[in-house]
């Protein structure tokens, strides 16, 4: 993975690592293999299966994913299985779940053109999910009205008819203000709570203390601007609410989903056309990942692990003895793999040394561990961690089978070129290790119809999408129970059912209380600082860092000129930005659009600039995600002679195991 120039693209890894004498060196697929096997056998004869843990690939296919998960349950005998959804949207799906029974978003993109009002709260979809935003400037263009809640003015908010540009972390006394601004004005959908909700009264009492005024004072968002979101969401005949990671990468994110969630119930802006919920998913594939059940507490289909009847019916097909217990998050093996619970981990496209927040902790868990196996298309940083490295294919052209987008749509992708030089399909690699382990798979990467139909075999949310039929349809949402039906658009109609039978469970409203940022800013860390992304780069930067774009300019420090000056610095100026957990240094960049206090930076280039050096891991309790998006920092000019305070941790920090790297990539 080195990167020669500016212009050329990291390597693809071509041939199969082991650790010898703590070097990385070429090995032949077969001696790979055994190894990376051998550690799983050893793992379960010394340790038993609750000493593993997978990390499975949220840009690979639906059935790369399946088969991950089940190598886990049914090879290993764990569910201590998980993706990078962990680090960005379980709180959407831990909300929707409680409040809805399914953590899916509730409509389709059709219904966002057809809306009247749309709220995109903590995200910036014109820069991150730019499909997405074609479709809401569609409704912006036939006049529906556009409310941004971010605390930038960021190039999403240019187009929106009003932003409210709170206060970060302030979003639970945002939302309860609205809510308490609707109950007040008579916008409440009297029919909608008494129909299909519960706990309204609770609620309603709750947000009393929440007036215009006080709301105010603790988000900086007028008051005025505060009514009208409130009284044009209510008044909407299609209101959609739209969330991303400024809501759910907090301390308390799965509390901020559900103060969305209470708004849509007070409005009855839910399980009608045009009328939604809908956290926009991270990577191409997260959604998807989940579904197939690479999440620790549901099988495949969204089903319940806890219940006995699912997984019996799993174990009948699989022959296995899935455990009668939810496994361990991805915030919870990092923290196993301390504590010496967890010691053999199979990482499946994922680059936790450098997406984790403080990320020294996560590097020195990882080298800790007695077996590591990365499966990955580049020799990220946590690859170079490993005992032994896969090279895979790149799911999205070198593999078949089906993704699945945030409005639930499972789409076929198709295999447009073969993986370069040895590189082989995540799904056959999966299929050679379960074999040495002694179960007899041969599903094959270059048709994955064989899971597909597993799976739908397994699953009724998906089993009426065979691959003939998403062919000719373009795609279905789920569920899809049947072959010869579709189901509505959108989810949750049932709550508007007259007939209270078929209404099933109310939605409760949540009671939220305020809970500010979890690291204080004081007069050492003064200033806040909220991570986030760029049009122009991807993640961790493995799979855009090494190729050239007229728009990136590499990391920087984005302050707003005002604050700029009170620190003494001028546009491109280096500075040490410190937090209390490391210091790195990078330039600084202007932007008119933050307000004074806030500090923004991206972490898409930790190679140069690593930001999770000085995130904090604090994490949401149901969750696991971690307060990505609020760290106290200070910023300090840099003396002539280097950087000032403590030496910064330019995140290339001590790697106990670190690789000689010119001596595999060179
Ligand atoms: N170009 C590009 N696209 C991507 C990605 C990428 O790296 N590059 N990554 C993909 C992935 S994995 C994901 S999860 C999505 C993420 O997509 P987004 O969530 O839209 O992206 P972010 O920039 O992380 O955060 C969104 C916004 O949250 C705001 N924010 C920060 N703190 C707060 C707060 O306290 N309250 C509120 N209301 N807002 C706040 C930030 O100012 C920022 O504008 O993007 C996906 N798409
Ligand atoms: N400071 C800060 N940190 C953050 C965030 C933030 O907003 N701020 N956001 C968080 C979020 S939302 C996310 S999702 C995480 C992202 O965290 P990660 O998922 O750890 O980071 P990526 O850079 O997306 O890494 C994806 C990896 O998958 C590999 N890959 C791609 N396709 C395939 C394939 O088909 N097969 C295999 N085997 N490998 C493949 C790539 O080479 C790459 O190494 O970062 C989190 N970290
Ligand atoms: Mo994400």
């Amino acid at each position: 993975m080195k990167r020669r120039k500016d212009t050329t693209p990291y390597a693809r890894l071509t041939e199969p690592l082991v650790r010898d004498s703590g070097v990385l060196r070429p090995a032949t697929w077969e001696e790979a293999l055994d190894r990376a096997a051998a550690g799983f056998r050893r793992t379960l004869e010394t340790k038993g299966p609750e000493a593993f843990g997978m990390f499975s690939c949220a840009r690979a296919t639906n059935e790369m994913n399946f088969v991950a998960q089940k190598f886990t349950r049914a090879v290993m005998g764990t569910n201590n299985v998980d993706s990078c959804n962990r680090t960005c949207h379980a709180p959407s799906v831990a909300g929707l779940a409680r409040v809805f029974d399914s953590g899916g978003g509730t409509s389709s993109y059709a219904e966002i053109e057809d809306a009247d009002v749309i709220v995109i709260w903590g995200g910036n979809p014109r820069e991150a999910h730019p499909i997405f935003f074609q479709h809401v400037l569609k409704a912006v263009h036939k006049g529906a009205k556009l409310f941004v809640v971010d605390p930038r003015q960021t190039s999403t908010a240019k187009w929106a008819h009003r932003q409210l540009q709170l206060e970060v972390g302030t979003d639970i006394p945002l939302a309860n203000a609205i809510a308490r601004e609707i109950i007040h004005s008579g916008l409440a959908n009297t029919t909608f709570i008494e129909r299909a909700t519960e706990g309204y009264e609770e609620f309603a009492a709750s947000v009393e203390p929440w007036t215009l005024e006080v709301a105010e004072q603790v988000t900086k968002v007028p008051a005025e601007l505060i009514k009208e979101l409130a009284h044009t969401y209510a008044r909407a005949d299609r209101g959609q609410m739209s969330w991303t990671l400024g809501i759910t990468e907090h301390h308390n994110g799965t509390d901020n989903v559900l103060s969305l969630i209470n708004l849509s119930l007070l409005a009855g802006q839910v399980g009608r056309y045009g009328a939604g919920l809908n956290p926009l998913r991270g990577q191409n594939n997260v959604q998807g990942g989940g579904d197939m059940g690479a999440i620790p507490d549901r099988m495949p289909g969204f089903q319940d692990i806890l219940d006995p009847a699912v997984r019996a019916k799993f174990d009948a097909v699989w022959g296995s003895h899935i455990p009668p217990h939810k496994g361990k998050n991805l915030t919870q093996m990092l923290e196993a793999m301390e504590d010496g619970l967890i010691t053999c981990v199979y990482v499946i496209g994922e680059n936790p040394v450098q997406s984790e927040a403080d990320c020294e902790h996560t590097i020195k868990r990882l080298s800790n561990i007695e077996h590591l196996v990365v499966q990955d298309i580049f020799l990220t940083k946590t690859a170079q961690l490993a005992d032994v490295v896969l090279p895979a294919s790149a799911a999205w052209c070198e593999s078949d089978g089906t993704f699945t987008n945030s409005e639930r749509r499972v789409q076929r992708v198709r295999k447009a070129v073969n993986p370069p030089g040895g590189a082989r399909d995540d799904i056959e690699l999966l299929c050679e290790l379960a074999r040495r382990l002694g179960h007899d798979w041969h599903y094959s990467g270059d048709d994955g119809r064989e899971v597909w139909d597993e799976l739908r075999s397994l699953s009724p949310i998906h089993a009426g999408m065979s691959y003939e039929r998403l062919e000719e349809l373009g795609g279905i949402q789920w569920p899809c129970y049947s072959e010869d039906a579709l189901e509505p658009s959108f989810l949750h109609a049932r709550l508007w059912a007259e007939d209270p039978a078929e209404r099933g469970r109310p939605a409760p409203f949540t009671v939220l209380r305020h809970s500010p940022p979890v690291d204080v800013l004081d007069d050492e860390f003064p200033l806040r600082l909220t991570t986030g992304r760029r049009l122009d780069s991807y993640n961790t930067g493995v799979q855009s860092g090494g190729f050239p774009s007229p728009r990136r300019r590499g990391e920087t420090l984005d302050l707003c000129s005002a604050d700029a000056a009170l620190l003494g610095v001028v546009e491109d100026e280096m500075v040490q930005v410190s937090s209390r957990r490391g210091a790195i240094v990078a330039p600084v960049r202007i932007d008119e659009g933050l307000r004074p206090g806030l500090a923004f930076m991206t972490f898409h280039f930790p190679d140069e600039v690593d930001v999770n050096v000085i995130t904090i891991e604090a994490t949401d309790p149901v969750a696991g995600t971690a307060e990505y998006k609020a760290a106290a920092i200070r910023v300090d000019k840099l003396p002539s002679g280097g950087p000032a305070g403590p030496a910064p941790r330019l995140g290339s920090g001590a790697r106990p195991r670190k690789t000689q790297l010119d001596a595999v990539a060179g």
